[in-house]
This record gives structure tokens, C-alpha cells and sequence, in this order.
């Protein structure tokens, strides 16, 4: 099985608390997620970095990647393993040499275009989406579907990362679709059984290809 088929990005919105937020995470490492990529949009710089020590320490016991979206200044701080960057973000191809040699960068994308863009800039995967329905469709527009995955899987050489809507009646699909693997927040972070909802994703994944 391919230990780096799920990407799970973290919200902690959708928890009470951060404690919260940490044991869900805990859960779906226990049960087997090698990515998660730090994603709290709003948050001061000194919270961020309480949360992004607190990431790295919790991904290093399970031997787990961890990504930090926007910030190479924090990925660096921490000794985290890449960054992921938006489409307003500034481009792989200037973020790359401030990075460790061995840091690797993730683009979001949501389009054969701005994925075409990522690819010729240096990103070493990225995500494509929405390719389904999301609970906060207004933010990310859209839905893809799964034609224009299996398009964008098929003109460059690069991972994708199905994201959007992504649960377990829908990830064989992406796959079969050419994604290398799949994003997620609410697929995993919502579910009452975190642990369990993973083991389902990982043998599903595991199974499809
Ligand atoms: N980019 C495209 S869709 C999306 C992002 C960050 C949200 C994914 O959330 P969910 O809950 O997995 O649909």
C-alpha cells in the first residue's frame, strides 16, 4: 500500500478546541496517514507556530510528513518536510531556494492550467480540486468532476492529490482516475470515528490500485 495516498489538512475550526483538533489527528496517524499539511488561515504568527511545533512533534512519533501551507519561514522553523502553497501564494520556483534540499513543495491547483503552471514552476505535487461538492463551495468554487482529473492526470508527470468532497464512496474513483492519492479535510476530520474512517480510506486506496 501507498503510505502517502491521503493528505489530510487540518481546520481547526470544525473542533471546540485544539485539543480537539490534536486527537483527531492522533487518530487518523494511529491509523495510518503519513501527510498532514498545517492549514489555519487566520491565525497570528506566534499561535501558528505554538501549533505548527506542536504538528511536527505529533507527525515525528508516527514517522508522518508534515506540510505547512503558505509559510516557508515556519516549514523552516520547524523542521517540517515542505510547504504547500495557494495560487496566491508567490511560486514554487522562488520559494524553492530558501528551502532544505530535501523540503518538498505541494500547489493547490484548480485547473489544467494553473496545474500545467505548477508543473513548469517546480512543485513537486499538487492537489486539483474541488472535484466534488465541498461543504464550503463559495470558497473554492465549482466542482471540477472527475473528467478534468483524469485529464490533468494524464498531461503532466506530476502527483495529484484529488481534493474536494473526497469520502469513501467517491476516493476509488479519483484513483482510478489517475490521482496518485487524495486530500482531505471533513472526509476524515468529521467523521465520529476518525480511526476507523481512515482504516476504510487506506484499504479502499490500497485496494484500487
Ligand atoms: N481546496 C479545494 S477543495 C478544498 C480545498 C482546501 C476543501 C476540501 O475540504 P473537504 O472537506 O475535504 O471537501
Amino acid at each position: 500500500m501507498n503510505k502517502d495516498s491521503i493528505y489530510l489538512i487540518t481546520d481547526r475550526q470544525l473542533f471546540k478546541t485544539d485539543l480537539g483538533l490534536y486527537s483527531a489527528l492522533q487518530e487518523a496517524l494511529k491509523a495510518g496517514v503519513r501527510m498532514i499539511q498545517l492549514r489555519e488561515k487566520g491565525l497570528k504568527d506566534r499561535p501558528l507556530l505554538e501549533m505548527a511545533y506542536r504538528l511536527r512533534e505529533l507527525t515525528a512519533q508516527y514517522g508522518a510528513s508534515l506540510f505547512i501551507n503558505d509559510r516557508a519561514d515556519i516549514a523552516l522553523c520547524v523542521g517540517a518536510d515542505g510547504v504547500h502553497l495557494g495560487q496566491s501564494s508567490m511560486p514554487a520556483s522562488a520559494i524553492r531556494p530558501i528551502l532544505k534540499a530535501n523540503m518538498k513543495i505541494g500547489v493547490s491547483t484548480h485547473s489544467l492550467a494553473e496545474a500545467l503552471l505548477a508543473e513548469q514552476e517546480g512543485a513537486d505535487f499538487i492537489t486539483l480540486g474541488p472535484i466534488y461538492e465541498t461543504p464550503s463551495k463559495k470558497a473554492y468554487g465549482p466542482p471540477l468532476g472527475i473528467d478534468t482529473l483524469k485529464e490533468v492526470t494524464k498531461r503532466i508527470g506530476l502527483p495529484v492529490f484529488a481534493i474536494g468532497g473526497i469520502k469513501t464512496h467517491n476516493a476509488e474513483a479519483v484513483i482510478e482516475a489517475g490521482a496518485k492519492g487524495i486530500a482531505l479535510i471533513s472526509g476524515i476530520l468529521t467523521e465520529p470515528d476518525v480511526y476507523g474512517t481512515t482504516k476504510r480510506f487506506l484499504q479502499i486506496l490500497g485496494e484500487s490500485r
